[in-house]
């Protein structure tokens, strides 16, 4: 019977579980993504909670999780190194750059991703694209800037999508950008954050991961 996506996801963050359990130094901070993925992780990270100090969480979601399981979750402010961050995302090419955000959570993510020494992403092969773009690009927006983001993201080949009725952890507004062909990544990354008004984009291409775990059918894929 062929493996579901779930339990690829659940085969992804397992390989991430003993990865981390034999290369995260004892009582380290640990960085947390979001989603489904990420929350296989936290339960399995709960075996482990004596040998870490605490964890860093991208979202209310994940903090929520982490907090189930008696794991201490800290203010980024109090964290002065994040050795290892473990998120999933939403598309992930050969040079292990992502489309994230698809759960609203891209500015956290992206700013833990920042301050982490080893991003490790966890996905199932389905995430696997060989040019970014065909999952539409999430565009976190200061909400009084949504219309004039819209209107620029149109000049840059975008078909804006408002994402009604979500509101991020950071009171924020999300747009999702569709159509966009994407040649250079980091260009476009660049050019999004330079909108005024825009807050994060979820083109984690400047910044992707240093380790990709890749679930299929066959096993596991570890992807550096
Ligand atoms: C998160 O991982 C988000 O950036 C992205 O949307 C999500 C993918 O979620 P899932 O693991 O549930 O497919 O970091």
């Amino acid at each position: 019977m062929a493996t579901s996506q779930e339990q690829l996801k659940q085969r992804a963050a397992q390989a991430a579980f003993d990865l981390v359990k034999e290369q995260l130094p004892k009582q380290a901070v640990i960085g947390i993504g979001t989603g489904s993925t990420v929350n296989y992780f936290i339960d399995l990270l709960a075996e482990i909670k004596d040998d870490i100090d605490a964890a860093v969480s991208s979202s209310e979601a994940s903090t929520a999780r982490l907090k189930q399981h008696g794991i201490p979750v800290l203010d980024l402010n109090a964290v002065s190194e994040v050795p290892i961050y473990v998120d999933g995302a939403d598309e992930i090419d050969e040079h292990l750059r992502m489309v994230k955000g698809g759960g609203g959570a891209l500015t956290r993510e992206k700013i833990i991703a920042a301050v982490a020494d080893t991003f490790i992403c966890i996905v199932d092969s389905s995430k696997q694209v060989g040019r970014l773009g065909s999952f539409p690009i999430p565009v976190e927006v200061v909400p009084m800037a949504r219309s004039y983001v819209g209107r620029e993201i149109v000049k840059l080949g975008g078909d804006p999508v408002w994402r009604e009725g979500v509101v991020t952890d950071n009171g924020n507004w999300i747009i999702d950008v569709h159509n966009f062909d994407i040649l250079d990544p980091i260009h476009l990354e660049q050019q999004l954050n330079s909108i005024v008004g825009v807050v994060t984009n979820g083109l984690f291409a400047q910044r992707g991961a240093n380790i990709a775990i890749v679930a299929d059918e066959n096993g596991i894929q570890t992807i550096k």
